[in-house]
Formats: C-alpha cells, sequence, structure tokens
C-alpha cells in the first residue's frame, strides 16, 4: 500500500475508493507528490485488517467518547454512533465515532482511519500486545500522523481537521437543566430558585416538554402559554433558554415541517423512494436526510423560527440516529410473539419473547433500509452511518451563520464524529448518577479533545438514575472545569438542581458555582488558545511530565497552562491519593468559599478534601488569574486581575480574551495581557509585557516560592 505525504508528519493511505466524510480539510496545494511511501508501523493481513505490534509498556490514547481508561488498551471498541444508554465497561459503542488514537511508547505515532462506516478497534483484546483496525467497509483513508513528541502529533491531526467550534463566552456559565421541566411555570420556578439562592444562573434548557407531542420548531401552547414571554423575562434576567431539537420528524398531515419534506424529498427514504417510516418520540417519524444538501439547507433554516423567538443556543439530540422502531420490525416481533404464545414458553422461548422487543431499537435491519440522496447519488444509511450527527449539526451551524453570520452560537450535540468539531461541542450523553461516571467522564474529555471537541462536558450529578447530594457536590467539583457546565438529569430521576438537597448542599454547591464565574477568565483563555493553537485543554499527565509515574495516573488531567486537576469520585471519600510530579501549589476552596494555598512536595501522597472542599494545583512556574465572581458572565470584569503564582525563578501568563460574542475572532481580533513575574536579586518583579486593549487597572499578585514563602505584590496601571 502507498502513501502520500501531505504535510512534514502526515502520510495519507487511501483504500479503494473512499466516500467524503467532511473530516479532513486540505490545501491540495500543500500536498507533496514528489514520490510514494509504504505502509509504516502497520501491517495489512489478508483479510485487510491492519495491525500494529505493541510492546508492553506501549500506551495508546484517544478514540474520543468512549468506556475504559485513558489508556485505551485491553478492550474492544467499535465506531458506530449508539444511543447507548447504559455507558458500562462492557459497552463497545457509544454516540460518538472518534478513529484517532495515539501510540506512545518504543514507537509514537497517531493514526486516523477516515471512514463514515463501522470501525473496530481491537486494542489488546483478542491479543494483548496486538492493535487490530478492522474497517467494514473497505474504502477509507489512513492517516499516519508523526510528531516530535505526544502534543506535537495531535496537534498536526487537528491541523488536518480543522479549527473547532467556538463557543460564545457566555456559554461557560453554569446551565441548568432537566427532562421534565414540563410547564412554563415549572421553568420559572427554577429561575426564581437560582435567583431565591442567589446561585449564578446562565442557561435554562429545554427538553422535548416544550415540543407539541415531541415535534421540532414547535410550541406545546397547553404547557407553555407564553413560550415567547418566558424567553423575554429569561433574557430580562440575562438567562438564556437553550431548546432541545430532535433528528426525527413526525409523520402528521398539516406539520409544515412534515409536509415540506415530503414535497421538497428532504427525507431519508426507503428502497423504493418513499419516505423510511420509523419511529421515536412522537411516534412515526420520517429522518430528515442530512447527507443532502438541500436538506441541509433546509432545515438548517428551521431554527430561524426559534431564534426570531429570541433564542440563542440548541442541543440536537437523537442524531445517531436513534430508531425506536420501524413498521417492519414492529410487525414481525408481534408476530413472532403471537406464535411464541401458543407454546410452553421455557427459559429460552422466554428471552426470544422479550429479546424480539428490545432489538427493535436502533436495528442493523432497519439502518440496512434506510437510503440516503447524497447530492444524486442513492446511498445505503449503514455506509455512512457515521455521518449523521455530523451533518444534522452541520445543518444547524449553517442555518445558524445564515441567521446571522457573525454571530455565534451555542451549539452542541449527541452524536458525533471527527469533522463535527466544527460546527458544534458535545455532551457526553446518558450518564448513570454513579460515581464510576465521575470518573468515566474524567477520562473521556482528554480523549475528546485529542479529535478536536473541545466545547465539551458531563450531565452534571448523572442523567439516569437517581442522584445523591454528595455525588452531585463531587460532580460538581468535576465539572467546574469543563467548557461545557450543565446539571442536567433524566425525567424519571429525583430532582438534582443545586437547591434540592438540604441547606448545606445548596451552599457548598453555590460556592463552587461562584467560584467557577472567578476562573471563567483562565478557562475561556485556555480555551481559546487550545482551539487557535489545536492544543489540548485537557492532558494526561504524559503530555507533560516525562517520569515513570505520570504514565500510571489516568485519574488527574492537566488543565490548560497552569493547572493540575485531580477530582475526588468515591463516595464518602474524604481525601485520595494524588500523584505530584513536582512541586506544586495546592489550592483549597473551602466551605467559606475561600482560596488558601499549601506549597507541596512532588510524590505521591493522601490529600485530605472534605465534601465541602475543592482542591487542584497549580503548577511550578506558572500563574492562575482570577476575578472577582459575578452572577453572569457579561459581568466578568477584566479591570482587576488577581494572579496566583507558584515561581521558582520566572513564570509567565498570556491572558486571551474577546468580545465573545462575535467571530471576529476568528479575523485575530483579540485581546492578550501578558504578565511575567521573576526573581531578580532575591526578589520577586511583576512585568507587563503585553496589555492590548485591555481594561486592565490593577493586577494583584500573590506569589509563592518553592518553600513556601509568600509575597504579595499590588501594580496600579
Ligand atoms: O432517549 O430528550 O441524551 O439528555 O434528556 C431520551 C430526552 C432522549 C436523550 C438525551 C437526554 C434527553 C432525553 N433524550
Amino acid at each position: 500500500m502507498n502513501g502520500l505525504k501531505i504535510d512534514e508528519n502526515v502520510i495519507r493511505y487511501i483504500i479503494g475508493n473512499p466516500i467524503n466524510t467532511d473530516a479532513v480539510i486540505l490545501d491540495t496545494n500543500k500536498i507533496k507528490t514528489d514520490r510514494s511511501y509504504s505502509l509504516k508501523y502497520l501491517d495489512i493481513d489478508e483479510d485487510g485488517n491492519l495491525n500494529y505490534y505493541m510492546s508492553d509498556n506501549d500506551i495508546i490514547y484517544g478514540l474520543g467518547e468512549n468506556v475504559r481508561g485513558l489508556n485505551k488498551r485491553g478492550w474492544i471498541y467499535e465506531s458506530f454512533c449508539t444511543d447507548e444508554y447504559s455507558h458500562t465497561p462492557n459497552k463497545r459503542s457509544l454516540y460518538g465515532a472518534h478513529n484517532f488514537f495515539v501510540v506512545h511508547g518504543k514507537e509514537n505515532f497517531g493514526i486516523f482511519i477516515d471512514s463514515p462506516s463501522k470501525v473496530i478497534f481491537d486494542i489488546g483484546y483478542t491479543d494483548h500486545n496486538k492493535i487490530k483496525i478492522t474497517c467494514e467497509n473497505q474504502n477509507y483513508g489512513l492517516y499516519i500522523i508523526e510528531g516530535n513528541s505526544l502534543n506535537d502529533i495531535v496537534k498536526e491531526f487537528r491541523m488536518l481537521i480543522g479549527e473547532s467550534y467556538i463557543p460564545p463566552k457566555w456559554a461557560l456559565g453554569y446551565g441548568q437543566s432537566r427532562w421534565g421541566y414540563g410547564t412554563e411555570t415549572e421553568a420559572r420556578e427554577v429561575i426564581r430558585k437560582f435567583k431565591e439562592n442567589d446561585i449564578p444562573l446562565e442557561m435554562l434548557y429545554l427538553d422535548i416538554d416544550y415540543m407539541e407531542r415531541f415535534k421540532d420548531f414547535t410550541v406545546d401552547r397547553t404547557a407553555f402559554p407564553s413560550f415567547e414571554g418566558l424567553v423575554d423575562d429569561c433574557m430580562d434576567e440575562g438567562v438564556k433558554v437553550i431548546p432541545i431539537i430532535d433528528a426525527g420528524i413526525k409523520v402528521e398531515e398539516g406539520y409544515p415541517i412534515y409536509e415540506e419534506g415530503v414535497e421538497g424529498g428532504y427525507f431519508c427514504t426507503d428502497k423504493d423512494g418513499d419516505p423510511f417510516v420509523t419511529a421515536v418520540w412522537p411516534g412515526k417519524v420520517h429522518l430528515p436526510d442530512f447527507l443532502n444538501s438541500r436538506a441541509r439547507k433546509w432545515f438548517g433554516e428551521k431554527y430561524k423560527i426559534l431564534t426570531d423567538k429570541g433564542i440563542e443556543g440548541f442541543w440536537n439530540d437523537m442524531n445517531e440516529p436513534a430508531l425506536f422502531y420501524s413498521d417492519k420490525g414492529l410487525e414481525s416481533a408481534f408476530k413472532r410473539a403471537e406464535e411464541i404464545k401458543k407454546e410452553n414458553i421455557d427459559v429460552y422461548s422466554y428471552f426470544e419473547l422479550k429479546d424480539n422487543f428490545n432489538k427493535l431499537a436502533n436495528s442493523i435491519d432497519d439502518y440496512k433500509s434506510i437510503y440516503h440522496n447524497v447530492d444524486g447519488e442513492l446511498i445505503n444509511h449503514y455506509d455512512v452511518h457515521n455521518l449523521y450527527g455530523l451533518n444534522m449539526t452541520k445543518a444547524t451551524y449553517e442555518g445558524l451563520e445564515n441567521i446571522d453570520e457573525n454571530k455565534r452560537f451555542l451549539l452542541f450535540s449527541r452524536a458525533s464524529s471527527v469533522g463535527m468539531h466544527r460546527y458544534g461541542g458535545m455532551w457526553t450523553g446518558d450518564s448513570f448518577s454513579w460515581w464510576e461516571h465521575i470518573e468515566l467522564t474524567m477520562k473521556m474529555l482528554p480523549a475528546l479533545n485529542m479529535c478536536g471537541f473541545m466545547f465539551i462536558g458531563s450531565d452534571t450529578g448523572g442523567f439516569a438514575g437517581d442522584t445523591t447530594s454528595d455525588l452531585l457536590i463531587r460532580w460538581n467539583q468535576l465539572s467546574l472545569f469543563t467548557p461545557l457546565y450543565r446539571n442536567h438529569t433524566s425525567r424519571w430521576s429525583r430532582s438534582q438542581e443545586p437547591y434540592a438537597f438540604d441547606e448545606g448542599t445548596t451552599k457548598i454547591i453555590k460556592n463552587i458555582i461562584r467560584f467557577r464565574y472567578s476562573l471563567i477568565p483562565y478557562l475561556y483563555s485556555e480555551l481559546m488558545k487550545c482551539i487557535k493553537n489545536n492544543d489540548l485543554y485537557f492532558k494526561p499527565l504524559t503530555f507533560e511530565y516525562e517520569d515513570e509515574f505520570s504514565k500510571e495516573v489516568e485519574d488527574q488531567l492537566i488543565l490548560g497552562n497552569s493547572l493540575m486537576i485531580a477530582p475526588m469520585y468515591k463516595q464518602n471519600s474524604k481525601g485520595r491519593y494524588i500523584y505530584l510530579p513536582e512541586k506544586m501549589l495546592l489550592c483549597k476552596l473551602n466551605h467559606e468559599g475561600k482560596l488558601l494555598f499549601e506549597v507541596c512536595n512532588e510524590g505521591s501522597k493522601f490529600f485530605h478534601c472534605l465534601l465541602e472542599e475543592t482542591i487542584f494545583f497549580v503548577r511550578k512556574n506558572r500563574i492562575l488569574p482570577l476575578v472577582e465572581s459575578e452572577n453572569k458572565v457579561k459581568d466578568l470584569s477584566l479591570k482587576e486581575l488577581n494572579l496566583i503564582a507558584f515561581v521558582d525563578k520566572k513564570a509567565e501568563y498570556t491572558l486571551y480574551d474577546d468580545d465573545g460574542i462575535t467571530k471576529e475572532c476568528k479575523k485575530n481580533k483579540f485581546n492578550l495581557v501578558k504578565v511575567v513575574i521573576e526573581k531578580i536579586s532575591n526578589k520577586y518583579e511583576l512585568k507587563i509585557e503585553k496589555a492590548e486593549n485591555t481594561a486592565l487597572k490593577k493586577i494583584n499578585v500573590v506569589i509563592y516560592d518553592l518553600e513556601g514563602r509568600k509575597e504579595t505584590i499590588l501594580r496600579e496601571l
């Protein structure tokens, strides 16, 4: 197999005749066609599988949204976007298809499989030291990516796939959600409670409850008689209403979206060319053919129905696409049930009876019966399954761009594949209110970043099942650091708003959310710099530290330039072991919402951390900027900066900021403040090297040296 160098560090191999997935953005002028390269690192066996032989100590990072560890070794993962509501370790697929991973060990390189079909990554599952990649469809692109370091390899890959989606700055605020805010009164009650408890609230999410019988772009006027009034009143309170949009369109005469879709030929069809009938929330639905550019344009324009009412953000759901059943499947399940009814129902027929109905959902037979019209060419859905969520979100993104070209809308999706990262963020779907899912979230975060997904987060408190106050608190202590910070739960679960428990819990979560707002300038600065420079916002320790112990750490992450986080994820724990690869400054947010500091030595140690305490670390020779907390992102002021610095000789930090709402930042319109703290003849000095167009008036610096001595500098500008 021969490949072409398409960049200094990237070789692309083309197998068969691949369909364009929209994952890679190539500047064809840059492709070096001077010679071709034989397959590197991998071998290809007679069945067409790609094989790599790992040594015992190799670590495999990546694969985005998946179960199990940061190190993906020892399991088999299938890229096939799946509405999987239970993220247990025996699962092979979740909602996303993220076909990029990095091998770190005796050789260091990245692999990306550019395929819209099912790809199976057997990472030492069948054979302990072997990676076997099986592409079900033998038409795909293979990219081998090299670089001088792990960070470089990821950067190279990210350069290939293009700049990640940029959210509005307010999207870093706190959002409250629940499937089951069933009426306008209930929605208003949430806003009132947040106000009463003086807890910052930036976004109120609406789930399918607001729609009339789960029909996209409609409003249930019985439950939400004055939807527009609700949106306006929220706006007055500085709260954005963020509605959900589902993939399936209800089959119903008189429903304009349905009628237009049929008329325009915008729906996926069966093999005879009739709109394919499946079922989701509203019962029978058709699926918009998002792979068709005309259908995308049509669907994208529909968002205007809601933006005209003042809506500035959306979350796209059920776009794997999730299917409950099809007519065909349902019929045969009923038929078989009738037959079984006549039998003596023993163990096998009992399970068969149950399974027949369970298996109706997301059935492969159904996926194989659906067709797309990709601009004239009829394509079977099964072969391009992983592109559906991507193209729904692309439709939304482009629709919103047509509505207001220069405005940043909030947008994230459940299903995704590489390429979608340019159009929106994503959330990690239906977690359970389990401690294990705080841990799992932590492992998905850097893996998603590697695949370009930067605006990400999980359902704080857990989606399915009943949460507990301690789980909710500990989950907030992680979500505090994720770009998307949203508390969301299922309609079958107990309430889990910050005020849904006792007063003590409310107070603790309020402190965490308030602290989030102090941190937003840093988080936003890091997010934007990482988007612009194709860096990771969340990193495994190995991406920064080369010692042997760092390789073992799976439950701590580097966050941006300055921080390391080590969230608590065990019930009843009053602390945990944390490994410091070097001296660090421990920051503890205490029960009063005050930050306390302590210089800690390198090595592994038990750190106490009561439920009401949040801990994290400032790395050596790094600076953390903080500001006064506010109730809204727009009120955060950069006039006065508080810098927490942990410095031996010299540290610097560049704070990025921009208007937060327009796309001017893409044209390099942003502000930078660069500060340098340096020890000169035994005294620390603060230099402001850059302060372009900023409001900055005052800087308060607290510096700790390696021995824990504290100095302060106050500077007025
Ligand atoms: O299958 O809209 O992941 O966040 O609350 C349930 C109802 C459909 C799944 C989403 C979840 C949302 C729920 N949806």
